[in-house]
């Protein structure tokens, strides 16, 4: 089943909005299996965000993605990836279509309140990044005949 790693960043933190960002993806349909709060060291950071290394906006990203703890969660679902990607909404919280995660709550692309992982190649390492195989759950979930058919 496919999994995508979520990070409720460090502003959503701040502002009180980790239930909010969390509970859109639950009322979805997606299946929650990990949950922790962390506060992620300089070297954690620059590893999730390797790819953006040398981009003029990286030391500012790895400041803010450090600055306070942050909420990492692993969501399931058919389609977890795209999911979570279209609740989040466009990188740049002004361009993000209202009714998304970013579009609701956001303004600044450098304070877009969530990570989600971007494909279903990059979700599994992302993933490892945050989670031991211990502490991701397989559960049945007795609602799920009534979110598949
Ligand atoms: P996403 O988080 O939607 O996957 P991304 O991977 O392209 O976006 O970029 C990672 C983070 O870096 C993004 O959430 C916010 C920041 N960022 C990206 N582009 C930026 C820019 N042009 N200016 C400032 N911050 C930027
Ligand atoms: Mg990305």
């Amino acid at each position: 089943m496919e999994r995508t790693l979520v990070l409720v960043k460090p502003d959503g933190v701040q502002r009180g909005l980790v239930g909010a960002i969390i509970s859109r993806l639950e009322q979805r349909g997606l299946k929650l299996v990990a949950l922790k709060m962390l506060w992620l060291d300089e070297a954690l950071a620059q590893r999730l965000y390797a790819i953006h290394r040398g981009k003029p906006f990286f030391e500012r990203l790895i400041k803010y993605v450090t600055a306070c703890p942050l909420v990492a969660a692993v969501f399931e679902g058919e389609g977890a990836v795209a999911l979570t990607r279209q609740a989040m909404g466009e990188t740049d919280p002004a361009r993000a279509s209202p009714g998304s995660i970013r579009g609701d709550f956001g303004i600044d692309i450098g304070r877009n309140l969530v990570h989600g992982s971007d494909s279903v190649e990059n979700a599994q390492p992302e993933i490892d990044l945050f989670f031991t195989p211990q502490e991701i759950y397989s559960y049945p979930r007795d609602t799920d005949s009534w979110i598949f058919e």
